[in-house]
This record gives C-alpha cells, sequence and structure tokens, in this order.
C-alpha cells in the first residue's frame, strides 16, 4: 500500500469537447468597371448589409482595394463566394471576391 499502490492520486484531465470552428472573412476586390451600386446591391443581398453600411463598405473597397464583406465559417464563406461570382458573371461585371482564413 506504498507509494504506488491502490492509494495513489490520479488526477485525470479532460477537455471540453467542444471547439469553436474557425472563422474565414470574405473579401471583396477593386476594379475598374463594376458599377458603385451593384457592389452596394451585392453587399445589402448577401451580407445584409443596410444601404449605408453597404455603401461605406464598398467606397473603402473603391479606395483601398481591397475590404471585408463580414466573417463566417468556411462553408458559408464559400457560399457568399459563390453567389457573388454568379450575380456578377451573370450581369458581365468581373467583380471578385475571396476568402480568407481569420
Ligand atoms: N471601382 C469601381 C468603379 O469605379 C467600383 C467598385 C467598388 C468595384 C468596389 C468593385 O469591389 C468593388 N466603378
Amino acid at each position: 500500500n506504498g507509494p504506488g499502490g491502490p492509494n495513489t492520486n490520479v488526477v485525470i484531465k479532460t477537455r471540453p469537447k467542444t471547439k469553436k470552428p474557425s472563422m474565414y472573412k470574405v473579401l471583396m476586390l477593386n476594379d475598374d468597371y463594376t458599377p458603385m451600386e451593384f457592389v452596394v446591391h451585392v453587399l445589402e443581398r448577401f451580407f445584409a448589409k443596410n444601404r449605408e453600411e453597404a455603401t461605406r463598405i464598398m467606397l473603402h473597397v473603391h479606395q483601398r482595394g481591397v475590404g471585408v464583406c463580414g466573417v463566417f465559417t468556411y462553408e458559408v464563406a464559400e457560399t457568399k463566394v459563390t453567389q457573388v461570382m454568379d450575380l456578377a458573371r451573370q450581369h458581365q461585371h468581373p467583380l471578385q471576391c475571396t476568402v480568407e482564413k481569420e
């Protein structure tokens, strides 16, 4: 019944089983041809921005070259990019959108 015998105290550490998912930024890129109004529409439709916030983001991208539309889990972020690129293609605008790990 000495050290290492039945009375040895053992502490088992457990981790919480849930982890936060990695988050991904959806980035909008500037170009010379996509109309400002189309970009504002995209931000309202797919990123649930009001007109004021959508205009602020669009102007930021226009002036700085790139801007964040939102932050999502991977699958949601990829879906947003696909939706934006599909609508832009339908309207023959060269608008580009990408995903970046946060
Ligand atoms: N630069 C475009 C223009 O002058 C507007 C624009 C803004 C385009 C943001 C793309 O992601 C963009 N018409």
